[in-house]
């Protein structure tokens, strides 16, 4: 604790097209005027985290006015609106961002250095806002990005937890959870919203009055108040400014004393703002095992009444007409978690706007999309109808009437076919499924890579997909480039600009034009010298951290992401055991020094996955500490990764372990990532892997394992027998037997369960079945690195082909096949590009 990770600065030269409007002499002014107002304090007096505030509060001043000027376009043209409802956003740092996509970075950095400040220093005060768990968050955060860098109108609607992700800490090698207290110091870049807060009903029941038409009356309900927080969403030097809306619970205690439940004493009203104030205090720490829990249903519908109620009555204000809503409004559903957006939208247009259901449902069909981001049988969320009827009356009574309109559908179209219908259902054997609801009640349902919607097309989704073809679509993931390589990596950034200009920044396939010089010498020596420059960063920091010294010669090899057994850990940590046997059975076995790097949190009640990073440091303990085998590997957990950490891991890296069980990850985003900032992925064929071999070229990417249909295979047969696998192998069986035989001296039986389930228990992720094709690519990988020019030409190579992984190219598809958005037609032209 204490040391947080590093930001990179971005060189002077790589000053884009447009230029900000404001000097350096302005910007020097303007910044200390903003000390003195802020702190009543001479710059030279203030702390730190007061030079920072104050400077997130005079970059907030200078994007008000295209934030102003966005909003008034859009209402002006009448421009179509996407609103990304996402239950997780993570965001990142801000600061950087905001400064780069301003184009103000450079005009920030030299007037701060002329007042004998650091850029640098003040950017790593800021707290990563931990709104998200891991890929599915992360993504959110990248297409906000892409949007506002494209010019087009797309907001995000989120949570505003109290509690992020909670920090991770590693004490003896366990993970210790913490509660990411990241409001503590404040939170500069959201503006409060109080007047346009709304009330979000739970509860209570619903009443039936018919007179002529039938109407439903919602009685008895608890209120909560939903304030909204705007935090601006910056485009790329465009003038574009969209908004990202958190919401928060609040009681207003005034209200409380009066109400019924509080009563009239002061202690219950306190106690019953808290439970209110439970709804948006934290994240569900938890991408694995899914629980139905209550909060968590609340925690959804929260976000989607709010949400929806706000849009709708800005529409309404703007005087739009129902009829229009779908060409106006797009409403996106990030996995099932909003998925009741759906029944929501029928409520406020059947009870409030007074539409007939037939009107109503049109509406809402063409106004949603969805998208699944994982096929794992547990993420799949159900919800027992007792509960979501006890917490949502109204919306259940909605739900049952869609799911009643669906199955007579079905009927229609599969008479007699009860056992298809059932197993289609929206409600069956009293549970309602949210996917099911997504499928049925959107236009559009994607998957985020091509293995991964074919599995949903032909397998999971099977059945939906024959009902109606014509929904189901691709759109592999993307990253932004700005963050994943200017930002984090302004060294290669300069490299390439140098070598093939600056068109790449806003187009990234023009990337490709630097495989004609993935073989110059010259271009070779630098891409070289960055690497080896961010590697120094990198083992300053885990130097000050870790009180580990890393050897900047050797390869960095990272895998970087939330623990999870798909993912397989465990796999890589086989395979070092072997490699470390090796070393101690010969020391003068002739290998490159390896440096493996390993990052992520396990979630919170995740027992295996948390005894992985027990595992993982134990076995860096054992190799680091090991003198016999002079430095030759060396294994290192960095603690508490975070959007942060991978900046500075990420440039830092030489080879990409994207290893799961072929079929499991849906596309993978860190594979995209790392390659562009030229590592050498080791993968599975899996998610977007898959896509990455097509654009780099299999002599580019080192794949090894069973293909997703092998896995699937062998799952239809019943598995498969590990023990044979076990018997035939001597150095896996070797490294198996260390897991519990006193290899790892202070670790008694705790590896008893990662034996046992890869051995007695069947192997479910193909670890032991996979290793021999594991340490046979690392030792391909090995030879080529050994040649050095050949290795830069792999680097250089997935530099070259990631243009095709960038959000922007990702969400250009989403707009002209999803949202129906014409480039064209958006109200920001890209030749428009100053900010003021
Ligand atoms: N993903 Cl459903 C998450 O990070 N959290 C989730 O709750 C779900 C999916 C990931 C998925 O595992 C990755 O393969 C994807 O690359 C990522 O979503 C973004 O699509």
């Amino acid at each position: 604790p204490g040391v947080k990770p590093g930001t990179a600065v971005l060189d002077a030269a790589q000053a884009g097209p447009a230029d900000s409007g404001i000097t350096v002499e302005q910007f020097k002014q303007d910044y200390r005027n903003k000390v003195e107002r802020m702190y009543g304090d001479g710059l030279e007096r203030v702390s730190d985290l007061d030079k920072y505030n104050a400077l997130v509060s005079l970059v907030r001043d200078y994007l008000a006015e295209p934030w102003l000027n966005t909003k008034e376009k859009y209402r002006r043209t009448g421009a179509k609106q996407v609103y990304y409802f996402s239950i997780e956003f993570l965001l990142g740092r801000l600061l950087g961002s905001n400064l780069y996509n301003l184009g103000l970075n450079e005009v920030c950095q030299q007037a701060l250095s002329e007042l004998g400040l650091d850029l640098r220093t003040l950017r790593q005060v800021e707290e990563d806002p931990g709104l998200g768990n891991g890929g599915l968050g992360r993504l959110a955060a990248c297409y906000l990005d892409s949007m506002a860098s494209l010019g087009l109108p797309g907001h995000g609607m989120g949570m505003r937890y109290r509690y992020g992700l909670f920090e991770q800490r590693i004490v003896d090698g366990y993970q210790r959870e913490y509660a990411d207290d990241w409001l503590m110091d404040g939170f500069y870049w959201d503006v409060r919203k109080p007047a346009e807060a709304v009330e979000v009903r739970f509860g209570g029941n619903v009443r039936i009055k018919s007179n002529g038409k039938t109407q439903y009356i919602h009685e008895g309900y608890e209120t909560v108040l939903a304030v909204p927080y705007d935090v601006p969403v910056v485009g790329y030097r465009n003038g574009m400014v969209n908004t990202l809306r958190l919401w928060s619970a609040e009681a207003r205690l005034s209200e409380v004393v009066c109400a019924p439940q509080g009563g009239s004493d002061c202690q219950k009203a306190v106690e019953y703002s808290q439970t209110v104030e439970e709804l948006s205090n934290i994240l569900y720490p938890d991408d694995s095992t899914y629980e139905g829990k209550a909060l968590r249903l609340k925690q959804q519908y929260f976000l989607v009444s709010a949400g929806l109620q706000s849009i709708i009555r800005n529409y309404r204000e703007n005087n739009g007409h129902l009829r229009e809503f779908p060409h106006k409004i797009a409403i996106h559903i990030n996995d099932t978690h909003p998925v009741l957006c759906i029944p929501e939208l029928l409520r406020i247009l059947l009870d409030e706007e007074q539409l007939t259901w037939e009107e109503a449902w049109n509406i809402t069909v063409q106004t949603m999309s969805y998208t699944n981001h994982t096929i794992l049988p547990e993420a799949l969320e159900t919800w027992p109808e007792d509960l979501f009827r006890t917490v949502l009356p109204r919306l259940y009574l909605i739900v049952r009437d869609i799911n009643e309109y669906y199955c007579r559908s079905l009927w229609e179209a599969y008479p007699g076919d009860w056992d298809r219908i059932s197993r289609m259902a929206i409600i069956s054997y009293n549970r309602i499924h949210m996917a099911h609801l997504a499928i049925v009640g959107c236009h559009s349902v994607n998957g985020v890579a091509e293995l991964h919607t074919d599995i949903l097309k032909n397998k999971i989704m099977k059945e939906f997909c024959d009902f109606s073809p014509a929904k189901f679509n691709n759109k592999t993931n993307g990253v932004t480039q700005r963050r994943w390589v200017s930002l984090c990596n302004p060294a290669l950034a300069q490299l390439i600009t140098d070598t093939i200009g600056p068109r790449w920044v806003e187009h990234p396939q023009e990337l490709a034009q630097l495989e004609r010089h993935s073989a110059d010498t010259a271009f070779q020596h630098h891409l070289l010298k960055v690497k080896l420059q961010n590697k120094v960063a990198l083992a300053k920091y885990v130097k000050e951290k870790h009180g580990i010294t890393l050897d900047v010669n050797s390869i960095f090899d990272s895998q970087v992401k939330r623990i999870h057994a798909y993912k397989r850990q465990t796999l890589n940590v086989l395979h070092i055991m072997a490699l470390y046997n090796r070393l101690k059975e010969n020391p003068l076995l002739d290998i490159e020094p390896h440096t493996f790097i390993f990052g992520g949190k396990a979630a919170v009640n995740y027992h295996i996955a948390k005894n992985t990073i027990k595992l993982i440091n134990s076995l860096a303990d054992l190799v680091n500490n090991d003198k016999s085998i002079r430095d030759k590997i060396k294994v290192v957990f960095l603690e508490n990764y975070n959007v942060s950490l991978a900046e500075l891991i990420i440039p830092a890296t030489d080879v990409s372990e994207q290893i799961p069980t072929a079929s499991y990850e849906a596309s993978g985003t860190g594979n995209m990532k790392f390659m562009m900032n030229g590592a050498v992925t080791i993968g599975t064929l899996d998610g977007a892997n898959i896509e990455i071999k097509q654009a780099v070229g299999e002599d580019n990417i080192i794949v090894f394992g069973l293909t997703a249909e092998e896995v699937l295979a062998y799952y239809r047969g019943g598995g498969y027998n590990p023990w044979e696998v076990y018997q035939d192998n001597e150095r896996l069986r070797q490294v198996v037997d260390q897991l519990i035989n006193g290899f790892f001296p202070a670790a008694g039986d705790l590896f008893r369960g990662h034996f046992d389930s890869l051995l007695h228990q069947g192997d479910h992720f193909f670890v032991l079945k996979d290793f021999a094709s594991y340490e046979a690519a690392h030792q391909v990988l090995d030879e080529r690195y050994k040649d050095r020019p050949v290795w830069l030409k792999m680097c250089s190579a997935n530099i070259a082909h990631s243009g095709r992984f960038s959000s922007d190219r990702t969400f250009a598809e989403y707009a002209t096949d999803i949202w129906h958005i014409r480039p064209d037609t958006l109200p920001f032209s890209a030749s428009e590009k100053q900010i003021r």
